[in-house]
């Protein structure tokens, strides 16, 4: 973990407050999407597939999931470190558009999954001194992944809350439960079998879990039910993250908005 200045995030704390509320702070212009009006608005007009396909769902628009809709559930992080400068996007709500670039082949490749089969628009775009290794890439990537999801879970109002999944590639099968509760936690119980897959380090993986869980504020449990081949285990796992994830973030339609909590609050403090 290196000293890190946050340059620019979405002040998503400010957009999900119940005193902004989104009937303010969301427009539709031209029958497009429209992204909601921020300070920082410049920043989410790039032309990127992963942002002009955000919204669905969004704006308080009617989902497939029926039922209540929330505000656009957007979270965007720019983290500049000595070592790393990472810009991360997602939408929750996306379609599972994915724009990955983060120097490493490898976890490009496990970030596809991730928005393909969370449904989210997954927009990554990282440069790093990975003439070192992967490590800091790996750590910071994550890091404002999380943070981002963070922003874009707001205050966590009307979601499943927890997630569950199986993924099966061929051999391996990894189990992935996870909790929205606002606590970081991982168990991780992968046993991969070789040092690297293509360049990647097999360690970083457990290493990318943590940092993700430690910004999120999330409580995941990782599980390897079977498994011979390194490539097979990470992306089942990947993809069984997704899906629990895609689940735990997605609305519950009897539960009309309100936090998934007794306590009333989900929240990292
Ligand atoms: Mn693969």
């Amino acid at each position: 973990m290196t000293t890190a200045r946050l340059v620019s995030t979405s002040p998503g704390a400010l957009y999900y407050s119940p005193a902004y509320p989104a009937s303010k702070s969301l427009g539709r212009a031209s029958g497009r999407v429209a992204f909601p009006a921020r300070p920082y608005g410049a920043l989410l007009h790039l032309s990127s597939p992963v942002m002009a396909s955000a919204g669905a769902g969004g704006n308080g628009s009617p989902n497939a999931q029926g039922g209540f809709t929330g505000p656009s559930r957007i979270g965007e992080v720019k983290r500049v470190t000595k070592e790393t400068n990472v810009h991360v996007k997602i939408n929750l709500d996306g379609t599972g558009v994915a724009e990955c670039s983060t120097g490493i082949p490898f976890l490009d490749h496990m970030l596809d999954q991730l928005a393909s089969h969370g449904l989210f628009d997954v927009y990554v775009k990282a440069t790093g001194d990975t003439h070192i290794d992967d490590h800091h890439s790996n750590e910071d990537i994550a890091l404002a992944i999380g943070t981002a999801l963070l922003q874009s879970l707001g205050d966590r109002k009307g979601i499943n809350r927890f997630g569950h999944f199986t993924a099966p590639l061929d051999e391996a099968a990894v189990e992935v439960i996870l909790d929205l509760s606002g606590r970081p936690h991982l168990s991780c119980g992968l046993d991969i079998p070789t040092q690297r897959v293509g360049t990647y380090d097999t360690q970083l993986v457990e290493h990318f879990f943590q940092s993700l869980v430690n910004t999120s504020g999330m409580t995941l449990h990782i599980r390897q039910l079977a498994g011979e081949n390194s490539h097979h285990i990470i992306e089942a796992c990947f993809k069984a993250f997704a899906r629990a994830l895609r689940q735990a973030t997605e609305y519950d339609s009897r539960r009309h908005g309100t936090v998934p909590s007794s306590k009333g609050v989900l929240s990292r403090s």
